[in-house]
């Protein structure tokens, strides 16, 4: 499948464009730095138009943005603006599929309390509820998405990524993490799945301590294969900190603690 990866420089960017080449993708790279396919700033309309119109990708994946919390508008722009851009450009070039690099922020803010046991996972129908501007961003992309797909019929899937990451390095990391080559399956399983409308996915490794419900994952083809328990003994070797422990309290571990609250509009 020709795919256009938005971001295609960064840490999740590079990992997906080699995987999904290697699975026999014809990739085209873009990304706002030097070293992609093009280079195009996925905030700007026209932009994002003439690098759909000149590629004619079959389908999107949009991973650009900042990947971490900053000042509201700025969490606007790079999450919400850059996912309009790329919807109407898809509308106008007959592109016919999205998916989306969201975030488990979205719902960060749910307590993790219950989510343990293997018969009680959180599922992708809980409410949104972001811990930070960034959650914020990821669940008005969504929204968008979702509406997109109600108007135009298009199919959009949203990944919401834990811990992408080579290894985990913490406890929380036990959960949420997503391995490198599960990234790629994910990526892989949201292009090709048959007509998924609007669908919403954890994206999280096969991990025994995972709190996620992985089915509307495996739905959809994506059949994690790691799991961070092979870890476990070396990260609970080092002592448990305080940190630690504030970060087990919700799902989005140190996003829903407070030394992420800042002011909207704070440069
Ligand atoms: C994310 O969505 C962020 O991009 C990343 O910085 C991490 O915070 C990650 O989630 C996580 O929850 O570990």
């Amino acid at each position: 499948m020709r795919v256009l990866i938005t971001g295609a420089a960064g840490s999740i960017g590079r990992v997906v464009s080699a995987g999904l080449t290697s699975l026999g993708h014809d990739v085209i790279g873009l990304d706002i730095l030097p070293g992609s396919d093009l280079i195009a700033d996925s905030a700007d309309p026209a932009e994002v138009h003439a690098a759909v119109a000149s590629t004619r990708p079959e389908a999107i994946v949009h991973l650009a943005g900042i990947p971490t919390e900053s000042a509201l508008p700025d969490a606007l722009t790079s999450h919400v603006i850059t996912t309009a851009a790329l919807l109407e450009a898809m509308i106008r070039c007959d592109v016919r599929r999205i998916v989306y690099a969201s975030s488990n922020h979205a719902v960060g803010r749910t307590p993790r309390a219950g989510f343990d046991t293997l018969d009680h996972r959180l599922g992708v129908d809980t409410p949104p509820r972001p811990d930070t501007f960034y959650g914020v961003g990821k669940v008005a992309a969504e929204a968008l998405l979702g509406m997109y797909v109600d108007r135009h019929g298009i199919d959009a899937v949203c990944t919401r990524i834990g811990s992408f990451l080579e290894r985990p390095t913490s406890r929380r990391n036990l959960a949420s993490w997503l391995s490198h080559d599960d990234c790629v399956r994910m990526f892989h399983a949201a292009l090709t799945a048959p007509s998924p409308g609007l669908a919403v996915l954890y994206g999280i490794s096969n991990n025994t301590r995972g709190w996620w419900d992985l089915a509307p994952g495996r739905a959809l083809g994506y059949h994690p294969q790691d799991d961070a328990e092979d870890w476990a003994t070396e990260i609970e070797a080092t002592p448990e900190t305080d940190e630690d422990i504030a970060e087990a309290a919700a799902v989005g571990g140190p996003f829903a603690t407070p030394k992420f609250e800042r002011p909207a509009f704070q440069p």
